[in-house]
């Protein structure tokens, strides 16, 4: 099982096996998360992902999926484009959001990945609570099988970093 660690900061500057990007179907970029990725890392993860688009993903990679490409520039060894699902108040499916996780830690045994930075995917422009998608992502990482040895959410700002805290019970900020 993954040792699980808290940073508050920014998954661009995450120097680990592999960083996952919050991305959407077309994995042609986009804010949040995959316009810091795609800036950051530049123009060869873009390169990377239209190769995908013109093999593998001709639709575009469906939700609750994951897929690798380089991480150019960043220094992460490579990057993990995942999709979340938009949440919706009429009713969202939590099995999605967690499959991101699950399927980013299992693309990230096949990478041979020990340590893999995550942000809080889903909470940004896709709406999800933050409270509710730390604990779905908490307990869908506690409950993988990996050999992935650490698994650091990345949390950019103080509330999220306090609800991802709060799910792995840990009462004070470091
Ligand atoms: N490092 C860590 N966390 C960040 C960073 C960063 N550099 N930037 C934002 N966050 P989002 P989503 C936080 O919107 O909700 C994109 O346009 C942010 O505060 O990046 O899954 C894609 O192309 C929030 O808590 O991802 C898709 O179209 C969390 O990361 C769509 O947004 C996720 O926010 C995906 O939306």
């Amino acid at each position: 099982m993954a040792r699980i660690t808290l940073v508050q900061g920014d998954i661009t500057a995450q120097e680990v096996d592999a960083v996952v990007n919050a991305a959407n179907s077309s994995l042609l970029g986009g804010g949040g998360v995959d316009g810091a990725i795609h800036r950051r890392g530049g123009p060869e993860i873009l390169a990377a992902c239209e190769d995908l688009r013109r093999s593998h993903y001709g639709k575009g990679l469906p939700t609750g999926r994951a897929v690798a490409t380089t991480a150019g520039r960043l220094p992460a060894g490579h990057v993990i484009h995942t999709v979340g699902p938009v949440y919706q108040v009429s009713g969202s499916d939590p099995w999605l959001l967690a499959s991101c996780y699950r399927e980013s830690l299992r693309v990230a045994d096949e990478l041979g990945a020990r340590t893999v930075a995550f942000p809080a995917i889903s909470t940004g422009a896709y709406g999800w609570p933050m409270e509710d998608a730390a604990r779905i992502a908490v307990e869908a990482v506690l409950g993988a099988e990996t050999n992935v040895e650490e698994v650091r959410f990345v949390l950019y700002d103080e509330s999220a970093y306090q609800a991802f805290a709060e799910q792995i019970g840990l009462s004070e900020a470091e």
